[in-house]
């Protein structure tokens, strides 16, 4: 059964941002065709032109062509395509959808769980879909880790994404999407109950693929979806309902002709313009890889990472302009999640990781992978100097 009218999108909106979410927008389940999304400005062969009028920080990428933007104009045509194969479901999943080629080509390394065939329809999670509301909530402050160059106590500094320098951000996200789906499940006269059920990042739903539909943002050339307003440092999350509501209009694609991600990724993980190889990525072999050793072509090149990577957004010009600091006390870093150095994080002993990194993100790391992370790093450097 699905419900219409009971309550608006508006209010539903309004609450979101009263507990705390930064963006939210509304998708529908039933159709998407890409109208008056991808399809308006932005879009392209023109997608480039519209950038430097606006932002004059992306004006030096004006006529810039690579290799990688000659064939975007096909690849968004594609895109397009598998968008509206994506709104038909699976019973007519041809062309394949995005989800499906990534995964027939291995790209998703040893996550064998992005094969869940729930993943790839929405009506599988919840057959009663029918609106997905998608929220954003920052994460940014503005630390800086210290300079390349500079050591503590001799030793080079490890980097740690930013996603994990504060307290756990599931923590954060889900406890404000149950209140969000407690009051709207309230809401509803008990003839028609209101289902709702809520998801960021851990369950079978593509977080983005709704966000960029939702109007959030958009799905951009290092694979994160980027925000006019926080630029990409946004964590994602929805609340599935069977309430009919009025969808916002999805975002329009921002990236221009730039490619600096592509082009900053030491491990050329950024296959193509979207896509992600995680066989290549070092935030997948420091958060995900549990094999004893990484990889040589990755371990040499890892630039001091030992905890996820923040390589492609850093350079993003839209992070460089439009990052605010996050009202979330508790993105706020633990001091220590900073500037650590790998020595100290090649020594950690179990205990001590305990005691660190208590309600983080990051205890998916756990102790001897962050050991063997740091390990990797400084083996690197000892080879780069020798050589
Ligand atoms: C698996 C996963 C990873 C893997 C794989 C990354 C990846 N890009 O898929 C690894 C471990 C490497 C990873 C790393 C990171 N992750 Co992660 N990850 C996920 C997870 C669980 C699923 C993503 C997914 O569906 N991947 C599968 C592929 C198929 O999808 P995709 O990357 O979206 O790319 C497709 C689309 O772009 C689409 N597409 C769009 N346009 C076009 C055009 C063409 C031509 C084609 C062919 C395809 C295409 O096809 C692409 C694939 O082919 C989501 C949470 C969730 N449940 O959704 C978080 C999530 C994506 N991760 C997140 C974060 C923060 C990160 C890191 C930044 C953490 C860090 N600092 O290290 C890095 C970023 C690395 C990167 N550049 O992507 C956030 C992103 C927030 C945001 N603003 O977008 C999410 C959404 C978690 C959350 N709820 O907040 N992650
Ligand atoms: S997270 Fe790092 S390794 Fe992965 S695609 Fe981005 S820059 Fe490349
Ligand atoms: S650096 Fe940012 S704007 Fe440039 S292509 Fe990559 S994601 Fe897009």
């Amino acid at each position: 059964m699905s419900i219409s009218r009971s309550i608006s999108p508006e209010q539903i909106k309004q609450k979101a941002l009263e507990l705390g979410f930064h963006k939210v927008g509304i998708a529908a389940v039933e159709e998407w065709r890409g109208e008056g999304g991808e399809g308006g400005e932005g879009d392209g062969e023109g997608e480039g032109g519209e950038n430097p009028k606006s932002f004059g920080f992306l004006a030096d990428y004006g006529n810039e062509r690579t290799a990688a933007t000659d064939s975007l104009s096909a690849s968004y045509l594609l895109r397009e395509h598998q968008h509206v194969a994506y709104s038909r479901g699976l019973d007519n999943p041809s062309p394949p959808s995005p989800l499906e080629t990534w995964l027939t080509r291995g790209y998703h390394a040893d996550m064998d769980w992005m094969a869940n065939p729930r993943r790839r329809d929405i009506r599988a999670v919840m057959p009663s879909v029918q609106s997905v509301i998608c929220v954003a909530l920052n994460y940014y402050t503005p630390h800086q880790r210290p300079d390349e160059e500079r050591k503590r106590e001799g030793s080079p500094y490890a980097k740690i994404s930013r996603y994990g320098w504060g307290r756990d951000y599931h923590r954060i996200l889900h406890k404000k999407l149950k209140t969000l789906t407690l009051w709207l499940t309230s809401q509803g006269p008990d003839t028609e109950p209101i289902e709702a059920r809520y998801y960021a990042d851990t369950g079978p739903v593509q977080d983005k693929v709704w966000a960029e539909r939702a109007g959030i943002g958009w799905i951009a050339k290092n694979s994160n979806v980027i925000t006019r307003e926080y630029g990409s440092w946004v964590f994602l999350g929805e609340v599935l309902t069977n309430l009919k509501l009025t969808p916002d209009r999805p975002h329009t694609q921002h990236c221009g002709t730039c490619t600096r991600c592509l082009e900053a990724c030491p491990t050329q993980a950024i296959t193509q313009p979207f896509v992600v190889d995680a066989n290549r990525c070092i935030a997948y072999h420091t958060i995900e890889n549990r094999a004893e050793t990484l990889p040589p072509e990755i371990a040499q090149r890892m630039q001091g990472w030992v905890a996820g990577c923040d390589i492609c957004q850093d350079v993003c010009p839209w992070n460089q302009r439009f990052a605010q600091e996050t009202d979330v006390a508790e993105f706020q870093p633990y001091p220590w999640n900073v500037a650590p150095t790998l020595d100290e994080l090649a020594q950690l002993s179990d205990e001590e990781w305990e005691r660190r990194f208590p309600a983080s993100a990051l205890r998916r790391i756990k102790p001897a992978m962050l050991r063997r992370n740091a390990r990797a790093n400084l083996d690197a450097s000892t080879s780069s100097e020798s050589s």
